[in-house]
């Protein structure tokens, strides 16, 4: 399966790391803007240092009870670390969910948009559409001011593939080719433990949408609720997920800690032979 990113081709069958930058603002310094920049722009070339293939940049925090933040205020984080990186060439996925935010990144040289709102926000279809850029679509119920407040399913995997089918659907009918598109169940996103455990167990349900599938599980509640670790802590457990995750077909793991999950990797794809 190839994945059309902008300039770039991911060839799938080989599982890819994309590591996290997040850009919030430096509380420790009155640095502003430039400070928060230059940090971020360090740790995407530290994750790149250590193996990740594509760099997810976000501005925004989606955390469950996470407060939104404003267009000006994202474009102004993201932008510099974006601007600060294109001459690296390194791939850039953007983790936004508001159009005006993806035109900017993508004519800025992000070639990947990352929408926790599998592109549901007036114009988002239209702007992915325009570029050649690949759009994951992830499912989510609610928001993140409400999401953990009573997640209710009947069946959560075929509700959630539903929801990605359409989303897959609607993206195809406003051009954006299949060659470009993923899928991600949003663990976390409105999901119990007991939902999200289920999605992970059957995620080879995803992988036969046919397009690759992503999943995002790095230091997240789940894993505090199973074993007790603080958000810190977590690293052993998250590098368990995201190898889980790939076992099951994924074909991306968004991670925090890209060294210790490439390594990971590294032992899965010898015991399972060359091609992969
Ligand atoms: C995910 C994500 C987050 C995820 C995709 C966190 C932005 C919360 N989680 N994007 N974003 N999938 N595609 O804990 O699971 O990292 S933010």
């Amino acid at each position: 399966m190839i994945l059309q990113c902008g300039k770039f081709q991911f060839d799938c069958p080989r599982p890819l790391v994309m590591g996290i930058v997040n850009v919030t603002p430096d509380s420790f310094s009155d640095g502003g803007h430039h400070a928060s920049a230059a940090a971020a722009i360090a740790h995407a070339r530290l994750l790149i240092a250590q193996g990740a293939d594509i760099l997810d940049v976000g501005g925004e925090s989606t955390r469950p009870g996470a407060a939104p933040v404003s267009q000006q205020e994202e474009l102004d984080r993201v932008l510099p670390v974006i601007e600060g990186l294109r001459d690296a060439a390194f791939p850039i996925s953007i983790d936004t969910y508001k159009p005006a935010v993806m035109r900017a990144a993508l004519d800025a040289g992000a070639c990947m948009v990352n929408d926790v709102n599998a592109l549901q926000a007036e114009g988002a279809l239209e702007i992915v559409a325009q570029s050649d850029a690949a759009v994951c679509l992830m499912h989510k119920r609610g928001d993140p001011q409400n999401m953990q407040q009573r997640p209710d399913y009947a069946e959560v995997t075929s509700e959630v593939l539903d929801f990605l089918r359409s989303r897959l659907q609607a993206a195809e009918a406003a051009g954006i080719a299949r060659s470009r598109l993923l899928v991600d169940p949003g663990f976390g996103f409105g999901k119990s433990l007991e939902h999200n455990l289920a999605l992970l167990r059957e995620l080879s349900r995803f992988a036969d949408l046919g397009v690759p599938v992503l999943a995002g599980l790095s230091r997240k509640s789940m894993l505090g609720a199973i074993t007790g670790q603080s958000v810190e802590h977590r690293g052993a457990a998250s590098v368990a997920a995201a190898l889980i995750a790939v076992q099951r077909g994924a074909s991306i793991v968004r991670v925090h800690d890209v060294s210790v999950t490439v390594d990971a990797l590294k032992v899965w794809r010898a015991v399972q032979g060359t091609n992969q």
